[in-house]
């Protein structure tokens, strides 16, 4: 591989302002040698993040040099955050996987690929299709995911798959699906740009989005920026009315701030009548939310309830509406995201510029894998449990439809589950590193060491999960294969290759070729050759669905677009053409994808929370992101020396002064955070913005998932990151 050019920002040793990040060359910064100057460029979207950067990709002797942000890319218009720019660095780490291992032990393709077939087909066979599951991710290639997902289940015979995506999405889909009946988030980033009043609930865009983020400063309405978050983050300091509720009380507080709409004659009576049903319902339900009983469930008093309530009640104000993992990541999670859809339907506040009940997405592919990962959904957001749905996607798929399960997996803690119960015994682990990220880290692990046969499929050999697996299968990573990704706005995006792996690794379609080859079902997906022949089966899949894509001319108009929003059928596509279509959103004609095209009301009574602060666990433990520059479990981001520049040396828990001064603790002191299930040592950060009797840290620590309760949503199944009970020791 091209070394780098000196004088870049890897060799700056000195501090990383922001100033010398976007122009370094004031600094005499990153000049490129003449040597290696760039001869051509490629445009590619980001891997790492939902929003779905453009980037320019330059290129000497055919292989990638350096990246910039694309200025005409109508994303990120020209800007991209430090992870994005690191793009290519973290690719090039001494521990990338090169060679597949056995036990550890370094292997030829030949006989990893036979013990996988020998070991998962035993399984299967023995125990039968339920024995054996895949947990894949929102971080490869839609085309990828989608043959691993068809390879699985209609070549290997599985029944179980799931993915990341269930730490992440899981909930959203659930409350799209019930309340506007498809899994469709219905904005477009201009939104960001043309609202008068921004609501963010359990978001904090300026660290997990900051490209969203300033198209967000873009704004020249002059808008009210809305934060609902337990903590005083950089985005809720940037906002213009913070509310600071209690953890996991946002059921209560959007119930309360419906009830106020209502009684103070704020509701847009004609969309409700027109486009919705259940409002007669919610209103009647609504009557106990009183502010009164809001103010004393959430801790905003009855005054700042009523000026919330005042600012997004209907009349000539755009309103939007986001929602990220303080959110999806509850115990009430699908019902709190539909009290958000609730407040926009009812304030009519949906298919207009500037508004809309909008889950923002988190991995550069969670959009791809709600609708290809064929776990929970069959193909194109088809139901496994159809008998119509399954002919199509068989004639769409050329698959014999005898080969298509009758119903969806089981939900992720579900074959976990399994797995301990021993139903389970082999587990296929695709771009996702859970002995880190899962919920109450300690048990899955135990679960884990149970399996009998464990792959792991990754860019680097030296993850969490890997180090349990008996089989490692290095794979190449963004920038090393080619496919696209479905960022937060619906838009898919096109990425190219421009390195090659290092050693041995392979991109994951082509692992899934190679074990349909060796597992004999080959011919089943012949088609099925490239990720661009697999896009164009894709297409077929959605045809007449709600995220219907049969109008994109292949992965050459996605690249010269800049990147195609779904929904684009055959008969857009002529539209598409005349006016090149930048930004579309959905329902700009109020009909939904219900049968009766009427969005529905769904509440319910707020649930007790699962985990109780103690006398003996007397904090609420939330957890999230730390920094623009950590990326999840940090197998990317921590490679990188100008990432490392950027973020906190140890694990740094962030403690309010009035809990700290009690138990002796100063600034900067080591503290043993503990809960009931593992306890470990951070660095205390005394500071305002949590509040009294909770505290935070970040995920991207492997051992902070020993801390957390595990907790899920009973509709979509996702877990409660963001509560357990602990206590703090000097
Ligand atoms: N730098 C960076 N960016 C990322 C990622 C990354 O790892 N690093 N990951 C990506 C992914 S996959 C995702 S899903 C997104 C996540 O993006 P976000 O959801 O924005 O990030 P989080 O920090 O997980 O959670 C957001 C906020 O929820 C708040 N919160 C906690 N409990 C509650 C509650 O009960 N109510 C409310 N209202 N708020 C609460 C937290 O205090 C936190 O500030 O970020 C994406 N972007
Ligand atoms: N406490 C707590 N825990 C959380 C959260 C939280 O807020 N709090 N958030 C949750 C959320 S929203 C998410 S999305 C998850 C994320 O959890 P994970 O998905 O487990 O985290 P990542 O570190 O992104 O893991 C992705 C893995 O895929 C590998 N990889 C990257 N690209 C490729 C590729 O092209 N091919 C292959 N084969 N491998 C590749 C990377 O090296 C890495 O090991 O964490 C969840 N965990
Ligand atoms: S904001 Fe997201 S997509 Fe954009 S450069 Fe950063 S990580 Fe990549
Ligand atoms: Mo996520």
């Amino acid at each position: 591989m091209m070394k780098l050019p000196a004088m870049t920002l890897r060799e700056w040793d000195g501090p990383l302002t922001a100033d010398l990040v976007r122009e370094p060359a004031r600094f005499g910064l990153g000049q490129v040698p003449a040597h290696l100057l760039p001869d051509a460029a490629t445009k590619a979207v980001c891997g790492f993040c939902s929003t779905g950067c453009g980037l320019k990709v330059h290129l000497k002797d055919g292989a990638a040099v350096n990246l910039t942000p694309d200025p005409d890319y109508p994303v990120n218009i020209g800007t991209a955050c430090p992870k994005g720019w690191e793009a290519l660095s973290v690719l090039d780490a001494p521990d990338r996987a090169r060679m597949p291992l056995l036990h550890g032990k370094e292997v030829d393709w030949d006989t990893a690929l036979k013990y996988f077939c020998d070991q998962m087909r035993a399984v299967l066979d023995k125990h039968g299709p339920e024995a054996a599951a895949f947990i894949s991710t929102g971080q490869i290639m839609f085309e990828e995911m989608a043959f691993l997902g068809a390879l699985t289940k209609f070549g290997l015979g599985m029944i179980h798959g799931d993915g990341n995506t269930r730490q992440c999405m899981a909930t959203a889909v659930t409350a799209y699906k019930e309340s506007f009946g498809f899994d469709a988030p219905p904005f477009t980033y201009a939104d960001f740009e043309e609202s008068d009043v921004l609501v963010f609930i359990g978001a904090n865009p300026c660290i997990a989005h900051p490209i969203m983020w300033q198209r967000v400063l873009r704004n020249k309405r002059n808008p009210q920026i809305i934060v609902v978050d337990p903590r005083a983050t950089e985005t809720a300091m940037a906002a213009t009315q913070h509310y600071a509720i209690k953890p996991k009380s946002d059921l209560a507080l959007l119930y309360g701030i419906a009830h106020l709409i209502i009684r103070d004659g704020g509701v847009d009576t004609s969309f409700v009548e027109e486009h919705t049903t259940g409002f007669d319902e919610f209103e009647k339900f609504l009557a106990d939310y009183h502010p009164a009983r809001v103010s004393e469930e959430t801790g905003i008093s009855v005054h700042r309830l009523v000026h919330f309530a005042q600012t997004i009640i209907h009349g000539t104000l755009r309103v939007s509406f986001w929602w990220t993992m303080g959110v999806n990541q509850g115990h009430q999670a699908t019902r709190t995201a539909q009290a958000i859809i609730n407040l926009a339907l009812m304030t009519g506040n949906i298919g207009k510029p500037g508004t809309g009940a909008n889950s923002i997405t988190g991995q550069c592919n969670a959009m791809g894998s709600r609708l290809f990962s064929n776990t929970t959904n069959l193909l194109g957001g088809h139901d496994f449990r159809n008998p119509r749905h399954r002919e199509k996607v068989a004639a769409a798929t050329g698959i014999p439809v005898q080969r298509i399960p009758d119903r969806p997996s089981l939900a992720y803690d579900q074959i976990l589950k399994a797995a301990d119960e021993g139903t389970v015994k082999a587990l296929w682990f695709v771009a996702t590193n859970p002995s880190h990220s899962w919920i109450d880290q300690n048990e899955i692990n135990r679960i884990l060491d149970k399996l009998d046969f464990i792959v792991v499929q990754d860019m680097y050999c030296s993850t969490e999960t890997a180090k349990r697996a008996h089989l490692v299968l290095p794979a190449a990573g963004w920038g090393e294969k080619d496919g696209c990704f479905i960022n937060s706005e619906r838009r898919i995006g096109y990425s190219p290759k421009v390195r090659r792996a290092p050693g041995q690794a392979l991109a994951d379609f082509h692992i899934f070729r190679l074990i349909a080859h060796y597992w004999g079902c080959e011919d089943l997906f012949r088609a099925w050759s490239t990720p661009e022949a697999v896009f164009r089966v894709l297409q077929r899949c959605t045809e007449g669905q709600p995220c219907d894509i049969s109008g994109i001319a292949g992965h050459e108009m996605v690249q010269k677009s800049s990147g195609v929003q779904w929904p684009l059928s055959k008969d857009d596509a002529a539209k598409f053409k005349a006016t090149t279509w930048k930004e579309r959103r959905l329902f700009e004609d109020g009909k939904f994808y219900t049968p009766d095209k009427r969005a529905k009301f769904v509440f319910e009574a707020p649930q007790a929370i699962p985990e109780q602060r103690s006398t003996e666990y007397p904090l609420v433990l939330i957890t999230g992101r730390g920094t623009s520059a950590q990326w999840h479990t940090e197998t990317r981001t921590g490679k990188s020396a100008v990432l490392a520049k950027m973020i906190p040396q140890e694990l740094m828990l962030d403690l309010h002064p009035n809990d700290a001064a009690p138990l002796g603790i100063r600034e900067g002191m080591p503290v043993r955070v503990i809960s009931k299930r593992a306890e470990l040592t951070a660095k205390a950060r005394l500071t305002t913005c949590v509040r009294p009797g909770e505290v935070f840290l970040p995920m991207h620590d492997p051992r902070v998932n020993q801390l957390t309760h595990a907790s899920f949503d009973p509709h979509s199944r996702q877990p409660s990151y963001k509560h357990s009970a602990v206590r703090v020791e000097k």
